[in-house]
């Protein structure tokens, strides 16, 4: 095949063209890589491998292993096309592009050899340029114009910060006064509380009086029921209970199957053949008594449906009670002092030590309260809000933005939140985390939000941006449970490379 020199001669008017006037350079190499192809001279492969014949430079062949002989070419899978795109940006493209029928380049260059050597594109890069410089001119008028507002609200921030100083020490005296008033009314809570338990002592020694009384009466009313129930197992009134007459009572029979078993029997006499009323007394009678408990419970929760045995005897039991039982009744509130029952003075005595107790009640909330102010300050005062604290201001602003599935809500330095639009509760996103990434202060963090089901936590990234009015622009979940916000806001109208604060600017100029 025969070696063809493919050179290209830009001529033009525009910026970069004026500069490459006369430089002579392969197709498909940058004006600032042109001097390392030199045409009467054996090339060099870039990466120092081969040495070549110069008309092997852009032969369709590939020669050098890092494709620096093919920049103009599609011949090497790893090298690079160059497209100068005079009046736009210039660009570098895979050289699998280069002839491929499809136009890369807005000049057209790439595809250079399609039809006849004749590039089947437009050159559109004039028009692309002026619409890309446009759009340049009015993102810097945007920054500028944002870049004022930032500097309102850098202003903005530092006068709420020395506010906030100043509210400080205001609460931090009024926490002293604050201090001094609940420990005095604390001291007379103390001595007001001191009388009230002296007078309430004979009270309560009466409640005491009362309870062991009721206690004594609850213990002769058992002791009167053990005695009955003995009397109704011991039908031949020997006062021995027998085995044949265990036999007989339908209690004994726990699994209601017609018989008392020698498990059932057993279970109430120890494997004895006889109980007498003592030994009852001391064991048999809780055993009995558990026995009817569970039977009472079984009757109330089958509602009745299973018929009970003949004899009866527990309802017998419960029936022939009578003793009055109306003070047992009210045993659990024989504890409480009964408050009608105070003279006079015992009731003078307790309402001044209530009042005492809400005095103080009232000045250590009124002490907590202040505590927490203050707190809730300093931990405003110690948040990251950007270089020049430009987002203090937007700390618990709150934008929304609806989509068609739902409604995010972010409170700035606070926490995010997600509602259904079909209903159910509102979703916590996350919390107020920290800046994270390259530029600083243009990636927010909200993490520990509410768990994802059988998952993580859900976080979301708060990417900002410049714009003139503070806007939550988008919403997404590009992982479950990880979403990715836009917001944009004037304090984000910076350059990039205006990496120092005003602050440290002014210290410069200095
Ligand atoms: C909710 C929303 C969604 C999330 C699922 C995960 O429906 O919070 O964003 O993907 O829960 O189960």
């Amino acid at each position: 095949m025969e070696k063809v020199f493919i050179f290209i001669f830009i001529i033009s008017y525009s910026f970069y063209e004026i500069q490459s006037v006369n430089v002579v350079r392969p197709r498909g190499i940058a004006f600032e890589r042109a001097s390392l192809y030199i045409p009467d001279k054996d090339f060099a492969c870039l990466d120092g491998s081969f040495v070549i014949p110069f008309s092997f430079v852009n032969d369709d062949y590939c020669d050098c292993p890092d494709a620096s002989d093919e920049p103009g070419t599609s011949a090497c899978p790893n090298g690079t096309f160059h497209c100068t795109n005079a009046g736009h940006r210039s660009l570098t493209i895979p050289s699998s592009r280069v002839n491929d029928g499809i136009c890369d380049c807005c000049d057209g260059s790439d595809e250079w050899g399609t039809t006849k050597n004749i590039s089947p594109c437009i050159n559109t890069c004039e028009e692309l340029g002026r619409a890309a410089r446009e759009e340049a001119e009015r993102v810097q008028q945007m920054i500028v114009a944002g870049n004022e507002i930032r500097e309102q609200f850098i202003l903005k921030a530092k006068e709420q910060k020395t506010e906030k100083q100043k509210r400080i020490s205001e609460l931090m005296n009024q926490k002293i006064e604050a201090e001094s008033i609940k420990n005095e009314t604390m001291v007379v809570k103390e001595k007001a509380e001191e009388l009230e338990k002296s007078v309430l002592e004979k009270y309560r020694i009466i409640a005491d009086e009362k309870r062991k009384q009721q206690e004594e009466l609850q213990k002769v009313k058992d002791q009167n029921e053990a005695y009955e129930a003995f009397h109704d197992i011991d039908t031949n009134k020997n006062n021995i209970i027998e085995e044949n007459e265990i036999e007989g009572y339908s209690t004994f029979d726990q699994n209601k199957d017609g018989m008392v078993s020698e498990d059932e029997k057993d279970y109430f006499m120890e494997t004895k053949k006889e109980m007498n009323l003592d030994e009852f007394m001391l064991n048999g009678w809780s055993r009995l008594k558990q026995l009817l408990l569970t039977e009472n419970v079984e009757t109330e929760t089958t509602e009745d449906t299973i018929e009970k045995d003949g004899d009866g005897q527990f309802e017998e039991i419960e029936q022939s009670d009578d003793h009055p039982d109306d003070d047992i009744e009210h045993l659990d509130s024989a504890d409480a002092v009964d408050e009608s029952q105070y003279d006079e003075e015992t009731q003078l005595i307790v309402e001044e030590a209530k009042r005492a107790r809400e005095s103080f009640e009232e000045a250590d909330r009124k002490f907590r309260d202040i505590e927490r102010k203050i707190s809730h300050l300093h931990d405003s005062l110690s948040k990251d809000y950007g270089i020049d604290d430009e987002y203090a201001t937007l700390d618990g602003e709150c934008y929304e933005l609806s989509d068609h599935e739902y409604v995010y809500k972010l409170c700035l330095f606070d926490q995010i939140t997600q509602r259904s639009k079909n209903g159910g509760s509102e979703i916590r996103l996350g919390t107020w985390n920290s800046w994270i990434g390259e530029p600083k202060y243009r990636t927010m963090l909200y993490d520990r939000g509410q768990s994802c089901w059988n998952g993580p936590p859900r976080s979301t990234h708060v990417r900002l941006s410049c714009g003139l009015e503070a806007a939550l622009i988008s919403a997404s979940e590009p992982n479950r449970c990880e979403y990715v916000m836009d917001f944009i806001v004037p304090a984000a109208c910076v350059q990039f490379n205006e990496k120092t604060s005003t602050s440290e600017r002014g210290h410069d100029e200095l």
